[in-house]
């Protein structure tokens, strides 16, 4: 089907080296995108790149951090002249920090905004520069649960996340009329590194979970392929300012007695 072909196309995912942004680029490099892949620690980018080489994806890596702007201008301009112009972009690195508000240092605060919210902005603008003259771009902005819900202990995350949410939808605003889809993926509570500490069998957060979740389970990062490939392809070319929660249910319901 052509309208899902991402052949030709070079899609950049930031933080691709693990987690939800591994298993993203893998779904765009099955569709025929070419991987750029960013991040910042030299062991798991090589470890990364040397994964999708091995399953004969075309990959490259580019080590810099999204927050630092001018970092992130000089790595744009060297993945143009050495990859080629950018397709697509996916939003994908994020930090979180489980800390109490009351409590929580501002130092801490600023650093999630930073590089949840900041980073984003930065990236966005820098591409987005190039797509522009183009007149063809998709950038996906990786949302949360917490673009919609609250929860204790991850104030900076929520407010980040929310914010990821509406800067999408004010980008989209922006640069539709130059046929850039700007567009955010936000997935429920997946399998990975991240959730680690909160996922261990037995702990109250893994039961609360899958109770919470109709689908009853903990999303795997292959979940998410088939929405980012839609979001990065021709298929979505009218599809503007949209979150797609790829959640199982969970923001769907309002849940349910613990004796059902
Ligand atoms: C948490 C989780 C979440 C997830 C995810 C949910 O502590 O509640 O880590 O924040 O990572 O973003 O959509
Ligand atoms: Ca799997």
């Amino acid at each position: 089907m052509n309208l899902f072909n991402l052949k030709n196309k070079n899609a950049l995912i930031t933080g691709g080296t693990h987690g939800l942004g591994m298993a993203i680029a893998e779904g765009l490099a099955i569709a025929g995108a070419q991987l750029i892949i960013t991040g910042t620690t030299p062991v798991k980018m090589e470890e990364a790149i040397s994964y999708y080489t091995s399953k004969g994806y075309q990959a490259k890596g580019y080590l810099f951090d999204v927050t630092d702007e001018k970092a992130a201008a000089e790595n744009v301009e060297k993945i143009v002249n050495e990859v080629g112009e950018i397709h697509i972009l996916v939003n994908n690195a994020g930090i979180i920090k489980r800390e109490l508000a009351i409590t929580m240092p501002v130092s801490d605060f600023r650093k999630v905004i930073d590089v949840d919210l900041v980073g984003p902005f930065i990236m966005s603008q820098l591409v987005a520069k190039q797509m522009i003259e183009r007149r063809e771009g998709k950038i996906i902005n990786i949302c949360s649960m917490m673009s919609e819900l609250g929860r204790s202990s991850v104030s900076a995350y929520a407010a980040a996340k929310g914010g990821l949410k509406m800067l999408t939808k004010n980008l989209a605003t922006e640069w539709a009329k130059h046929n850039i889809q700007v567009n955010g993926i936000g997935p429920g509570y997946f399998a990975t590194s991240q959730t680690e500490p909160i996922r261990v069998d037995g702990h109250p957060f893994n039961e609360f979970i899958i109770s919470r979740t109709p689908a009853a389970r903990w999303g795997d990062p292959e979940d998410l392929a088939g929405t980012a490939v839609f979001l990065a392809s021709k298929a979505s070319d009218f599809v503007n300012g949209q979150i797609i929660y790829v959640d199982g249910g969970i923001l769907a319901t309002i849940g349910k007695p613990s004796n059902e």
